[in-house]
């Protein structure tokens, strides 16, 4: 993997970030630590994931986490930390130069212009509701929207599970808007899609942190749901909350701490919400969870470092892979590659409910090009370079092991995929 910055100019931001760092925090929003640990290989990663911290980065030899001094002094015991200091909170100003990201009012409002603007194609429900009460929604697009057949195969798309991670939520909604603008204009492999799949797309599963994030016009750097937990500490991160290997590696048992697992697999509203409307679903075949940032396309296991032991979803999971990453340019690979990591959405979507998954970490590639805020003008950018890997696997529904079998042979849905 590419070192993404050189050592000296991270000294440097270290030594500039440090100067204005907050000091004083509450228990509810707890400082958090960003380190440069020395680690050359997964078991290494996976070691330091199961301190507590969010790896937000790998490189050849080092990772870079963010967590809290508890966790941090414990890798310390057994790791080189290069660089630590406090982060700095308020990095870009959401309202003012990031206006164009959606908060939660403007993104229900796009929502909801989306389904009454096509009331044939477009059906939105409330899937469930957050700890604060806002409803999570689906965006359901196919032709004949209103009839609840599941008849077409189907894929389920989401974000926003990680409240910090704005242009997760772009994303899925620009999808949205994209797939229903080509079918009004007549396109004839829009509507060859349509009549042929279901699109599931949530745009945001997490809308209490991520108004939690913007709240008072300062980034926060926050990434778990707001349940007040039993220590008075807030937030369960909902991609360790899952039901599948629970609790098994690379999260922690402490509130305060930004991995926290919750107190029970599916403790949360927000993951009850997603596990309720997923498993009703029997027609879908595939689950996209996005999240930022690193620019990889990750596929199970994430909980274990053992490969899917179907080697036939195995090759066709990396195959899907593998082909998007020479679209978007994005790292393919198997999501314990990363670190180890349980309780997330993929490893639940494939173990529990035998639907292909795949977690793609957006741009940037690294918290020097803005990490979890890049600014408004990456949204596009993301957008064009992940339509085609969207469209792909949209295409893909109806049998995802297509991929396996040889060119010739993989004409079949040509016509129904929008791009081709
Ligand atoms: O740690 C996560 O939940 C994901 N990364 S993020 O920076 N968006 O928080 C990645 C999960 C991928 N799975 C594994 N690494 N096992
Ligand atoms: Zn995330």
């Amino acid at each position: 993997m590419k070192r993404v910055f050189t050592p000296l100019t991270q000294v440097v931001m270290a030594l500039c970030l440090s100067t204005t760092a907050q000091s004083a925090q509450s228990q509810d929003d707890p400082e958090m630590i960003w380190a440069k640990v020395k680690a050359t290989n997964q078991f290494q990663r996976s070691v330091i994931a199961n301190s507590g911290v969010v790896v937000e980065h790998v490189a050849d030899d080092y990772v870079t986490v963010a967590g809290l001094q508890t966790e941090i002094n414990q890798i310390k015991k057994k790791f080189d930390v290069e660089v630590s200091f406090p982060l700095k909170k308020n990095m870009l100003d959401y309202p003012g130069r990031d206006a164009r990201f959606h908060n939660y009012d403007e993104l229900m409002a796009a929502v909801k212009s989306l389904a009454q603007n096509n009331p044939d194609i477009v059906k939105v429900t409330e899937i469930g509701r957050s700890i604060e009460g806002r409803p999570i929604v689906n965006i359901k697009i196919t032709e004949d929207a209103a009839r609840n057949t599941q008849s077409k195969p189907a894929i389920i798309f989401m974000g926003g599970h990680h409240a910090r991670e704005h242009l997760s939520v772009e994303l899925p909604l620009m999808l949205a808007q994209y797939i229903v603008a080509k079918y009004r204009n007549g396109i004839q492999q829009a509507e060859n899609t349509l009549a042929n799949r279901e699109i599931h797309i949530i745009p945001i599963v997490n809308p209490d942190g991520s108004e939690y994030d913007i709240q008072d016009g300062n980034y926060k750097y926050w990434r778990k749901n707001r349940r007040r937990n039993a220590n008075g500490s807030y937030g369960v991160d909902l991609n360790r909350n899952y039901g599948f290997r629970w609790g098994t590696g690379g999260s922690s048992r402490s509130g305060s701490s930004d991995t926290f697992m919750g107190p029970k697999p599916f403790s949360e509203p927000e993951t009850q919400a997603i596990q309720r409307f997923v498993s009703q679903q029997k027609n879908a075949t595939m689950l996209v969870s996005f999240h930022t940032f690193s620019e990889l396309i990750l596929f199970p296991w994430g909980h274990s470092t053992s490969r899917i032991s179907n080697q036939r979803d195995f090759e066709a999971h990396k195959r899907i892979a593998t082909q998007m990453s020479e679209w978007n340019g994005y790292r393919p690979m198997q999501a314990s590659q990363l670190y180890v990591a349980s309780g997330i959405t993929s490893d639940w979507a494939y173990g529990d409910q035998n639907l292909f998954a795949f977690t793609f970490e957006l741009d940037p590639k690294s918290r020097f090009e803005g990490g979890f805020y890049p600014g408004a003008s990456k949204i596009d950018v993301v957008f064009q370079k992940n339509l085609r890997p969207c469209l792909y696997m949209i295409g893909l529904a109806d049998n995802p092991y297509k991929v396996l079998q040889n060119p010739s042979q993989r004409f079949g849905l040509r016509n129904s995929n929008i791009l081709e």
